[in-house]
């Protein structure tokens, strides 16, 4: 049997990236199941949620990026064994969204090297999807989430295609990013050019070994 694939969906914020993962899960039907990160009901996902909820409650920067990625680790048992079982993972954010939103934040000594280190050992996703646009603030309006800042997003974005120049380094054997532009564009266009891309990539890519960050 093949194993199943690690389909990622990234991007900045209010992007589309929940309406799309939802909707591949339908297309991909019971042979998928779709992660969202930060998993937010895990013990560790619960710390998250508070400190991205509630203002009041400080954390290290340095903290709160090691506690995303523990949170990744919690689940990883889980997401290995379903591709192995020939079970499909969709993700909703995954380590390139820790790193680039944690480097964004200008701590001394919090840069790209240093985000990827507890990330290590997870799982590469098989194909991921960046979804970027211009008009994301004024597509949906910002909410009220710690990050939820139009200044951040900005600071963000610029992280995020840095991360993406680190990992085309052969060192890292990254493959299968793909850019999607979804400014202005609908619904059901993003989700064409999804289904399009995942489609392909699982009938042309048969590869069973795992990769590891
Ligand atoms: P959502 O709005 O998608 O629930 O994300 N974030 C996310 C990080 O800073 N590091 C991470 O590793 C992950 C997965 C992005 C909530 C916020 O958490 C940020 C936005």
């Amino acid at each position: 049997m093949t194993r199943g694939r690690l389909i990622l969906i990234e991007g900045l914020d209010r992007t589309g990236k929940t309406t799309q993962t939802n909707l591949l899960l339908e297309k991909l039907g019971p042979n998928a199941q779709l992660i969202k990160f930060p998993e937010r009901t895990t013990p560790i996902g619960k710390l998250i949620d508070k400190y991205l909820t509630e203002r009041s409650f400080e954390l290290a920067d340095q903290a709160v990026h090691l506690l995303f990625a523990a949170n990744r680790w919690e689940l990883s048992h889980q997401i290995e064994a379903l591709l192995r079982s020939g079970k499909h993972v969709i993700l909703d954010r995954y380590v390139y969204s820790g790193v680039a939103y944690s480097s964004a934040k200008g701590v001394r000594g919090m840069d790209l090297q240093w985000c990827i280190q507890p990330e290590k050992g997870l799982i590469k996703p098989d194909l991921t999807l960046f979804f970027t646009t211009d008009t994301a603030a004024e597509r949906q309006g910002f909410g009220d989430e710690r990050y939820e800042v139009e200044e951040f997003q900005k600071k963000v974005k610029v992280k995020f295609n840095d991360v993406f120049k680190m990992f085309e380094n052969p060192d890292y054997r990254v493959n299968h990013i793909k850019i999607l532009d979804v400014g202005n564009k609908t619904v059901e266009d993003v989700a064409a050019a999804v289904w399009s891309l995942v489609s392909d990539h699982i009938a042309t890519n048969k590869s069973t070994d795992f990769m590891y960050f």
